[in-house]
């Protein structure tokens, strides 16, 4: 029987292909042997280089294929060199060296092996309060993971409930195992730590300033580090959504965050301290506090006291991973601080691995935005699990792979690593690669054109976040308002209103503040609107809504009509039709829920006649 990992991008890589530690003359003789029996007759060289590091630097020399680089650089040479062969791309006098130093994959993976936000199926290494796994199973995930270039796996969700205290305490050797497997792939584990742990082994206190919780934390790095020497670190969800940290003691981000940087400092590990902070218990009649502007409020001042082995990690929206959001302003201003960029891979809000929404393109415009100098990781949440696709969809995957290429060279055209990833998983005629490349670099527009257009955020269905429910999030706690009535809709977010594009550098403020130069995809995001308003394209605001709901739903329907056409093995021939099926009766819920939402306050019918629900 096939196993549930035979499948993703591997299927076309060597199984035998170097991990970190195997000698560079039996990896340069695997590899010849490889492309030998592919009928190609290569032949490699791999060249250890420390001075490399994780680089690599490739050439042709009297038709030898030359890898040098550091013992992580040589594994991702050869990827690379192998990824390009197979591809048709030239890869002599490539160099390349990481963007990013951590590139960290950060499980949301519980240990009754459920995943919070999972959309792939059960935990790949938990299950029953305990690691649960098959070996061979971890070490395909170690080629996964090394052959996209990602170097760091959180190992649990950050949301770190009861028994995954456990991992920094009596599950370590545990732990250890687990991270043993995945090192000869150049990865690294991390753990999410409560911040409150000290209270669990019986202190009175979880306070950052209290010598004997400073004493417990070290003792607590002490353990840790000698069982997993390489450990990267601790990732830490604190007062978010409930979960404790140093505001409870009148402490600071920063006094909370340095105080278990100091206890880890001396074993070289980091502290990733995440900044989705915000008021979660917001009144829905409140409408002076706003939710994108709390992280900037609360960080930014304390921009300069965080110590060097602290990375703040930020969202790349200043919501919550929405279709679109405009770059968190955090991330372009803490100039003092080291930061991580922080991307979601489920797909919570963009159709849970049930409908197809390709992240490259996406990505791209953060990328874009994102100074390369002060942003010293890229971490992603993942979107694995135990199911036979690992990724839920077998397009889904693709973000995966993305995700790791981009943190590496974030310069990658979205265009070069989609195909770069179809040739990899597909062998497909031309025309068929060349339609699912289209297909895949199209998704995001279509689902944001029949979800929500225009920077329309939270008319999904509460909880569950799949599918529309204009109103869901409207009267609830959580600051996820977009307050349309019969005389408009939005929120006001310039100087006059919130004060929100205040946060933004003069340029993209500038941009922001005024609705006749803000992008359209983010008018509604940073501006309230009256529904007859005239948008730049002649249209008005309430006819553009109606048309981007009609448009998202028929390319929808091509879409579905271009999937048929492929020539897809099976089983992804299968799953991806069956998901199709379902996006398609998604897109028509949204498109006719939103616009009967819109039509009832303002009652406008579409200029084109067609039909909205009243
Ligand atoms: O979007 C919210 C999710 C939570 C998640 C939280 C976070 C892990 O709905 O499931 O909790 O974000 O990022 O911490």
């Amino acid at each position: 029987m096939k196993k549930d990992y035979d499948g993703l991008w591997l299927k076309r890589l060597p199984a035998a292909l170097p991990p970190c530690g195997t000698s560079a003359e039996t990896a340069s003789a695997e590899l010849t042997a490889f492309f030998a029996g592919r009928g190609a007759g290569e032949t490699f060289l791999l060249e250890p280089d420390e001075r490399l590091g994780e680089g690599c630097r490739i050439t042709k020399e009297a038709g030898v294929w030359h890898i040098r680089g550091g013992e992580s650089g040589l594994l991702y040479g050869a990827y690379d060199l192998i990824q390009a062969l197979l591809t048709g791309r030239d890869a002599d006098g490539l160099t390349s060296s990481p963007r990013y130093a951590l590139r960290m994959l950060n499980s949301w993976d519980n240990m009754d092996g459920s995943v919070e936000r999972g959309y792939s199926g059960r935990s790949l290494w938990f299950e029953g309060g305990r690691f649960e796994y098959d070996p061979e199973r971890v070490r395909y995930l170690g080629r996964l993971l090394a052959s996209a270039h990602i170097n760091v796996l959180c190992v649990n969700n950050v949301n770190v409930h009861a028994p995954a205290q456990r991992l920094v305490t009596d599950l370590l050797p545990d732990l250890a195992a687990f991270a043993a497997l995945l090192r000869p792939f150049g990865v690294r584990v991390m753990v999410s730590v409560d911040f409150s742990l000290p209270l669990s082994a019986g202190l009175d206190t979880a306070d950052p300033l209290s010598p004997d919780v400073l004493r417990f934390w070290r003792e607590t790095a002490d353990r840790a580090w000698r069982a997993v020497p390489d450990l990267a670190g601790f990732l830490v969800k604190a007062d978010s959504e409930h979960r404790p940290g140093p505001n409870a003691y009148g402490r600071s981000h920063a006094e909370g965050a340095n105080m278990l940087a100091q206890a880890v400092a001396s074993y070289g590990g980091v502290i990733v301290w995440r900044a989705f902070v915000y008021d979660c218990l917001q009144d829905w009649r409140d409408t002076r506090t706003d939710r994108p502007c709390a992280a900037y409020e609360l960080y930014q001042p304390q921009d300069g006291d965080f110590a060097g082995n602290v990375i703040l990690q930020v969202k790349n929206g200043p919501y919550d991973f929405q279709v679109r959001e405009p770059v968190s302003p955090l991330l372009l201003s803490m100039r003092k601080t080291c930061l991580a960029l922080e991307l979601q891979l489920a797909q919570e809000y963009t159709g849970q691995q049930i409908d197809i929404y390709a992240m490259p393109p996406m990505w791209r415009e953060i990328f874009e935005i994102m100074p390369a100098d002060r942003i010293r990781a890229v971490a992603a949440v993942s979107n694995l699990g135990r199911g036979y696709f690992w990724t839920g969809h077998p397009f889904a995957a693709l973000n995966l792979y993305a995700f790791g290429r981009l943190a590496w060279d974030p310069d990658t055209a979205p265009e070069r690593v989609t195909d770069d990833w179809i040739r990899l998983s597909y062998e497909l005629p031309d025309p068929d690669r060349e339609s699912l490349l289209r297909l895949l670099l199209d998704s995001r527009n279509v689902y944001e054109r029949y979800t929500a257009p225009l920077g329309l955020c939270w008319m999904v269905t509460p909880h569950t976040h799949y599918g529309p429910n204009p109103d869901g999030y409207e009267f609830d706690l959580w600051g996820t308002y977009h307050r349309a009535d019969r005389t408009g809709v939005g929120i006001d977010r310039t100087a006059r209103g919130t004060g929100y594009t205040e946060q933004y550098p003069e340029a993209l403020r500038a941009l922001y503040e005024d609705p006749q130069t803000c992008p359209d995809r983010l008018l509604l995001f940073f501006h309230r609107l009256p529904y007859d308003y005239r948008m730049r394209d002649g249209r008005t605001l309430i006819q553009r809504i109606y048309d981007d709901h009609f448009a998202g739903c028929e390319a929808a329907e091509a879409m579905a009509e271009t999937l048929k056409a492929l020539a897809l093995p099976e089983p992804d021939r299968r799953e991806a039709a069956e998901r199709m099926a379902l996006q398609l009766k998604n897109a028509r819920e949204w498109r006719d829920v939103i616009n009967t939402f819109f039509y009832r306050f303002c009652g406008v019918p579409d200029e084109r006649g067609r039909t909205i629900y009243s």
